[in-house]
């Protein structure tokens, strides 16, 4: 049941005030507020009426569309149901039934799921399951983690240190130690327009045997990177990188750690970008998508050998000293089956794949346009690289933003690089208008 629009508030209804909003400009939005106050299907409503097309899927995580009714109505009575039960040494059947669900769309051997409430407190679970595994093995010198210039792994303090966008990290000290960076993949001068995978980067792959050579295997626990960095601004993974990490990490007994919080639940035309690229690795980090991004929720999906080192010794002994009050909270999880459901029902992830050639054509239309950059896409993702202005690097991109919404159309944008990552329901129509709006924008961009 909807609440009514007439019900819903209006701006002078609002003092904006208190509410610390983040990763935003405070004081410049609460100037000239962007507010939501419903939604449906492939569309927004906003805090004036109008009707704004989704094309970013929420934050990457609307993937079925928006207010589904199987979703609210398992989340509702859920809520009557059973509101709450500890998962610390007692259960109950939501998470037992989401992790076998979620086994069945994992690529073998990725068979056992611990539960968190966010992307960020995944990626932090999988980079301590990653270290706890050595030292269960008796390789405790293996400390270190690396991680990518560049990459997004949320913003807990293990997330930003393997993390690569200074303004994430420059504010909070020295971080996690023995932290190290591979070199990120973007390169227009080589890639610029490409369409899916690029074809120049792969030996950028090498630089882990460098560091490899610096310090030494015996030091290094983990690798993790984003099969397709999202929030950086979309860089698609040159041909043959991934695959590259992949052979590294075996031949030095390094774990490989995706981060699917954006790829994961259907993004590239697949469950998850794993077996888009066909890579398998040893951890996969997910949220987002697994509940349609009605209720938070974040999961590790685990090696069965890496589970299996963690249940020996005594039985009555707890085997991983790590967990949060809400793994596998009763509404997450009533949220992440029915959401599963709607996935499998709809085909949606297929339906992903079918529509990502009719998607590219779109979105590389827009190439020739003012200030157009770069173009790349794969799957329903797509970034368009903007130059940025004069000594004001992000301003024309955040004009951008605000035009689109002005216009009808929700964008992400960082810095002067727009991503589109819109809900996998989407039509041929609905890419039809997002480009046609958009390219309006561009057009009358200074
Ligand atoms: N890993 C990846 C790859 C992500 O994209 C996180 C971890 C953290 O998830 P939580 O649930 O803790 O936020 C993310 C989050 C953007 C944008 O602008 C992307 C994210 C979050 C907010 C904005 O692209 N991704």
């Amino acid at each position: 049941m909807t609440i009514p629009l007439e019900r819903l508030p209006t701006l002078p209804d609002l003092s904006l005030d208190a509410f610390w909003m983040p990763f935003t400009a405070n004081r410049q939005f609460k100037q000239a507020p962007r507010l939501l106050i419903a939604a449906a299907g492939m569309y927004y409503t906003s805090i004036d009426r109008r009707q704004i097309l989704d094309g970013t899927a929420g934050l990457w995580c609307v993937n079925a569309g928006h207010c589904r009714q199987e979703i609210a109505t398992a989340i509702a009575q859920q809520a009557a149901t059973l509101d709450f039960a500890p998962t610390f040494q007692m259960g109950h059947p939501g998470p037992f039934q989401v992790a076998e669900r979620l086994k069945a769309i994992t690529p073998e051997p990725l068979n056992h799921v611990f539960f968190a409430n966010s992307g960020s407190e995944a990626v932090d679970t999988a980079l301590k399951i990653a270290l706890a595994y050595h030292r269960l093995r008796g390789e405790g010198s293996r400390q270190r983690l690396i991680g990518r210039e560049r990459g997004y792994h949320g913003v807990g303090f293990g997330g930003i240190s393997v993390g690569g966008i200074a303004p994430n990290r420059k504010f909070f000290g020295s971080l996690l130690p023995g932290v190290d960076h591979l070199p990120h993949t973007h390169n227009l001068a080589h890639n610029a327009f490409s369409r899916g995978q690029p074809a120049w980067g792969a030996h950028l792959a090498d630089e882990l045997e460098r560091l490899v050579m610096l310090h030494d295997a015996s030091t290094i626990a983990a690798v993790i990177v984003e099969p397709v960095a999202g929030s950086t601004g979309v860089l698609i993974p040159p041909q043959g990188y991934l695959e590259r990490l992949r052979t590294i990490c075996d031949r030095h007994g390094i774990l490989l750690i995706f981060d699917e919080v954006i790829t994961g639940f259907g993004r590239l035309g697949t469950p998850f970008a794993s077996q888009y690229f066909g890579v398998t690795p040893d951890l996969i980090t997910v949220a987002k998508g697994l509940t349609n991004g009605a209720v938070p929720m974040g999961a590790v999906l685990v090696r069965d050998d890496i589970y299996n080192t963690f249940m020996q010794g005594a039985p009555g002994q707890i085997e991983f000293f790590h967990g949060y009050t809400y793994s596998g909270h009763p509404l997450a999880c009533a949220a992440a089956l029915a959401t599963l459901t709607l996935y499998e029902q709809e085909n949606l992830f297929a339906r992903a794949a079918a529509l990502a050639p009719y998607w590219q054509e779109a979105v590389h239309r827009l190439r020739g346009l003012p200030h157009v950059i770069d173009i790349r896409n794969l799957g329903l993702v797509a970034g368009i690289e903007l130059a940025p202005r004069d000594g004001q690097v992000g301003v024309r991109g955040y004009d951008a933003l605000c035009r689109c919404f002005d216009t009808g159309l929700l964008i992400r944008v960082t810095g002067d690089i727009i991503a589109l990552s819109p809900p996998l329901i989407l039509e041929r129509t609905h890419i039809d208008q997002m480009i046609d709006i958009l390219g309006r924008v561009l057009r009358e961009l200074s």
